[in-house]
């Protein structure tokens, strides 16, 4: 959990007790809100840098377009408001958690009026699915959720409610003794996981589901991709079915806070030799070595502080 850090709130830096909001706010009814997930890492010469920082606050600012919430600030400044919490934070490796939310206003659905507010939260962060995942990898199931599809579902935006879906399928997973859940689509194909992109790996190739799909297209499945083919490995980006899952030389999950996981189970089938692979274990290294600023074709990818 955060540490009782400032948070910016509205325009300015507030202490951690002062970052709150009224019952009677209307996201908290309805849902309507929208986030992001950023991290910032801190290079070998000691300087942070957010990764993808421009991409992120982009994507917060199309969830909002989305979701037609007019957010009060322009991308630069809210670009730049994460910078300054990170240094008045004087935080290196940390979690960024930028919030936009309707405030007081009426209870109704349509909240025409209603105050739209923002709040950006950091705090340092470790593996999102425990130390030992980063290295042994996880196990999964396939939920008994489906990721809703894109009729009710704004697959593109990170939209507070949608993660109900998210939760569901993780409390669910977890009380079941697994690590994560992989949601399926309506069809039936592999959409993702509560918070991560999934990737797999076959005869060398490294496949993951198309970004047309079901599916938030994360900012890390994007980097991933980058980096394997300036690895000069094949990827292919297309529909996968659980079977093809269970066949898979090698699973890993990925996200902002996933970072790049290895799955070494799947519904009580083992992965491969049940340990993090090869091709899941160089674009792990070509991933740290990018946020870390040790990758000088992909410098562009880093925002420092
Ligand atoms: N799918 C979902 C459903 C998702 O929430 C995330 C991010 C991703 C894919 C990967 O997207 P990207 O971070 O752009 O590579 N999940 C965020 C929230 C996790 C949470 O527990 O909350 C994150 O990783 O920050």
């Amino acid at each position: 959990m955060p540490d009782k850090l400032p948070i910016w709130l509205d325009g300015e830096i507030v202490p951690y007790e002062n970052a709150t909001t009224h019952m009677l706010s209307h996201t908290l009814h309805y849902g309507l809100g929208v986030f992001e997930g950023i991290r910032a890492y801190q290079g070998k010469d000691g300087r942070t840098a957010v990764f993808r920082l421009q991409e992120h606050v982009k994507r917060l600012f199309d969830s909002c377009k989305i979701a037609t919430i007019k957010v009060p600030y322009s991308e630069a400044q809210i670009s730049d408001a994460i910078r300054t919490l990170l240094r008045n934070n004087k935080l290196a490796d940390c979690y960024i958690r930028p919030l936009v939310w309707l405030g007081e206003g009426t209870i109704k659905v349509a909240a025409s009026d209603n105050v739209v507010r923002v709040a950006i939260a950091a705090w340092p962060w470790g593996a999102y699915l425990g130390d030992e995942a980063l290295e042994q990898g996880v196990r999964v199931c396939v939920s008994s959720y489906t990721r809703i599809g894109i009729r009710a579902n704004y697959e593109k935006a990170k939209i507070c409610g949608q993660y109900v879906n998210s939760v569901l399928a993780k409390r669910e997973a977890m009380a079941n003794g697994y690590h994560e859940a992989i949601l399926l689509d309506q069809q039936g194909f592999v959409a993702e996981g509560t918070g991560e992109n999934i990737f797999l790996v076959r005869d060398g190739v490294i496949y993951t589901p198309d970004r047309g799909a079901s599916l938030l297209a994360g900012i890390t499945r994007e980097s991933l991709l980058d980096l394997a083919r300036d690895a000069g490995i094949e990827v292919r980006e297309q529909a996968l079915t659980r079977s093809e899952l269970y066949l898979a030389d090698e699973v890993f999950l990925c996200g902002t806070a996933a970072e790049v996981t290895p799955v070494r189970e799947i519904d009580g089938r083992i992965v491969g030799t049940g340990r993090r692979g090869p091709i899941t274990e160089r674009i792990q290294k070509d991933y740290f070595a990018a946020v870390r600023g040790e990758n000088a074709r992909r410098e562009g990818w880093l925002a420092y502080v």
